[in-house]
């Protein structure tokens, strides 16, 4: 590079200064979540350049030294002198912030959506960084290196055959940047890219691990959402045999929707906006189940399958089992919400009711006997929702002492501030005993579960309100259930699963998370809920007590030790075993425990797992293994 820098460049450096002082501002966070973001950046772009209709295969590589590469076989990036900046328009993209956006008008752009922050914040937080592009017989090559500087200017290094066209980035995070860690991840980047090419028809992306041999998946859906849905509803037992197939396009707005009942009383509906989910909704979910409510009671009506005079099918009712996937493209889509996952723009809300509702009435008329099962389906829904508030109406009516003996099993804390307080959920009334006398109990409140509590995945809300455990569980935390739901009224800000940890213990806390994310989700996704670490050791040496976790750390200790150490080994089979004072240090006592907290991080993937964990078949429930990457599980003292 030159060294003399005019006001441009130096401009340019300070922007990248910026980013790199300040990354949080520009990718939320540095943490593992963060690094992942940066490989999001550039295979937007190589996305946006496939809606644009140019590009059908891109290639991401995991490098030994864990770099990233992404390849596409688009136009190129444009190679030429910006005026603006009287740089190359690559240059550009990679140094001046926000640049990509500006230069590229039209289009649907993912990077019009939630990350958008461009090439040049990753090229700002990387060691070093490369671009190749592609284009017009040429091949273009950029280095730049401590983060966004160049090296030199664009350069041609090479002749290419006159039609291969593309670009390809590779670059190496900086580890002075991203401290927690710099490895990448390959289901998290698998997961999402899969979510891309499902999304995009016909767009095929690849995945390799150079890390590992033979590590790679590739992902190519000709059949798009239709095939989503097929995979989200793969360990469910679908109602009708077609997916239904919805699709239109107004004022530029595209429209998409894939949906299919199955069997079970959840619905699971997922929405994008120009490929990224909107976890929140918003305008173009809210369009559809307006038309999805109102075409099916109007059907119900005309086929004479509701009567006259019954309660019209409610949102909830018609939601019932349902999988759906809802995907807009939006040329230029306005986020609402603290996490910008909900879409604001208004005009959608009407011309997703239009389109849903023209192609899903047609789909009704066309197939009277499908629609005749997905009526029949939410009337079943509509009945049971009757008896469900029956069945709360008199929960509510209970007298206190009715109350009382619902509640008998809870030794609740004396406090009555939710914030300190905390309520462990035990297995087995032996551990519930030694639970009892080890806790604190002006904070520490212990409910023992006798039986095994129902799979809410299989049952519906009316019949989980005749289960008793779980009535105590509902009681207990104060919050109510289903459209009572109030999270202010939750009595302890801090739930313990604490269960044996073995198949059956961990069988339990299956049990246990399926029915908070069923029925108390937000408690979930607010991080009330935490699982506790019983040690699995006892280990005596001379006047030294400790308690260890797991088998490694019980090697770890033993190679501290003299090595003609005397010491003698206990292991608890189960919390059963532990007496009070073992429970206590170990396990509950604020100083010296280590909970683990439960946090939803991704709804699709959880909702995944808890179908294919308690749904109606066995086989996912047996390959099933400890370690899923759904639940974070944070540390916490
Ligand atoms: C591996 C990353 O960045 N591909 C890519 C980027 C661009 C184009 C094609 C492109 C876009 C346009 C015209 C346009 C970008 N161009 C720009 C900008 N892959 C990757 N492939 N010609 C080529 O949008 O009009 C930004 S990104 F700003 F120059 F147009």
């Amino acid at each position: 590079m030159k060294n003399e820098y005019n006001d441009e460049n130096i401009q340019v450096l300070e922007g990248l200064e910026a980013v790199r002082k300040r990354p949080g501002m520009y990718i939320g966070t540095t943490s593992v979540v963060g690094l992942h973001h940066l490989v999001w950046e550039i295979v937007d772009n190589s996305v946006d350049e496939s809606l644009a209709g140019f590009c059908d295969d891109i290639e991401v590589i995991i490098g030994k030294g864990n770099t990233i590469t992404v390849k596409d076989d688009g136009r190129g990036m444009p190679t030429g002198i910006n005026k603006k900046t009287g740089l190359s328009t690559v240059e550009t993209i990679f140094t001046v912030l926000h640049a990509g956006g500006k230069f590229g008008g039209g289009g649907y752009k993912v990077s019009g959506g939630l990350h958008g922050v461009g090439a040049s914040v990753v090229n700002a937080l990387s060691e070093w960084l490369e671009v190749y592009v592609y284009r017009d017989g040429e091949v273009h090559y950029q280095r730049f290196e401590h983060g966004g500087k160049p090296v030199e200017p664009l350069k041609v290094i090479d002749k290419c055959a006159q039609d291969r066209t593309g670009t390809t980035v590779i670059f190496k995070p900086d580890p002075a940047i991203f401290q927690e860690t710099t490895v990448f991840d390959f289901n998290i980047l698998a997961n999402r890219l899969q979510q891309i090419a499902f999304l995009n028809k016909g767009l095929q992306i690849k995945l390799i691990d150079e890390r590992e041999e033979n590590k790679q998946s590739a992902f190519l859906y000709n059949g798009g959402i239709i095939e989503y849905v097929k995979m989200l509803n793969k360990n469910k037992e679908p109602i009708h045999d077609d997916i239904v197939y919805i699709e239109g396009k107004e004022d530029d707005i595209i429209i998409e929707v894939a949906m299919q009942y199955n069997d079970s009383y959840n619905s699971s509906i997922f929405s994008f906006v120009n490929n990224i989910n909107t976890g929140d909704g918003g305008t173009h979910e809210d369009g559809v189940k307006r038309a999805l409510t109102r075409i099916i009671n109007n059907y119900a009506k005309k086929a004479k399958l509701l009567k006259e005079n019954d309660e019209s099918l409610t949102g909830d009712d018609v939601r019932e089992g349902l999988t759906m996937i809802i995907s807009c493209k939006h040329p230029d889509p306005q986020f609402e919400g603290q996490t910008k996952g909900k879409l604001g723009s208004a005009e959608v809300r009407k011309i997703a009711d239009d389109i849903f509702s023209e192609g899903f009435e047609r789909f009704l008329m066309e197939n009277p006997e499908e629609a005749k099962i997905i009526i029949d389906k939410a009337t079943v829904a509509s009945r049971a929702r009757l008896a469900a508030k029956k069945a709360r109406e008199i929960t509510r009516r209970k007298t206190p002492m009715d109350a009382f003996n619902t509640i008998g099993k809870l030794s609740d804390c004396t406090s009555r501030d939710a914030t300190e307080s905390e309520i462990f959920i035990v297995e087995g009334d032996s551990a519930g005993g030694s639970a009892k006398d080890a806790r604190m109990p002006k904070t520490q409140a212990i409910l023992p579960l006798r039986g095994k509590i129902l799979n809410v995945e299989k049952a519906r809300l009316d019949k989980a309100l005749n289960n008793e455990e779980i009535r105590t569980i509902i009681t207990a935390f104060g919050t109510g259930i289903g459209a009572d739901f109030d999270i202010s009224k939750l009595r302890y800000h801090k739930i313990v699963i604490m269960t044996d940890a073995d198949v059956d213990g961990e069988h339990i806390r299956i049990l246990l998370l399926t029915l908070f994310y069923r029925f108390f989700r937000p408690i979930v996704e607010g991080g009330y809920v935490y699982a506790a670490q019983p040690p699995l050791y006892k280990v005596v040496y001379g006047k030294n007590i400790k308690y260890v976790l797991t088998d490694e750390e019980l090697a770890e200790y033993r190679a501290t030790l003299p090595a003609n150490a005397k010491v003698t080994v206990n292991r608890f089979k189960g919390l059963g075993e532990m007496d009070a004072i073992d429970l206590r240090e170990t396990t509950m006592h604020i100083e010296n425990r280590v909970l683990k907290r439960i946090t939803v991080e991704d709804a699709i993937a959880a909702d995944q797992v808890f179908t294919d964990l308690m749904g109606e078949n066995v086989l996912p429930r047996k390959t099933y293994i400890e370690e899923n990457g759904q639940f974070v599980e944070n540390l916490d003292v």
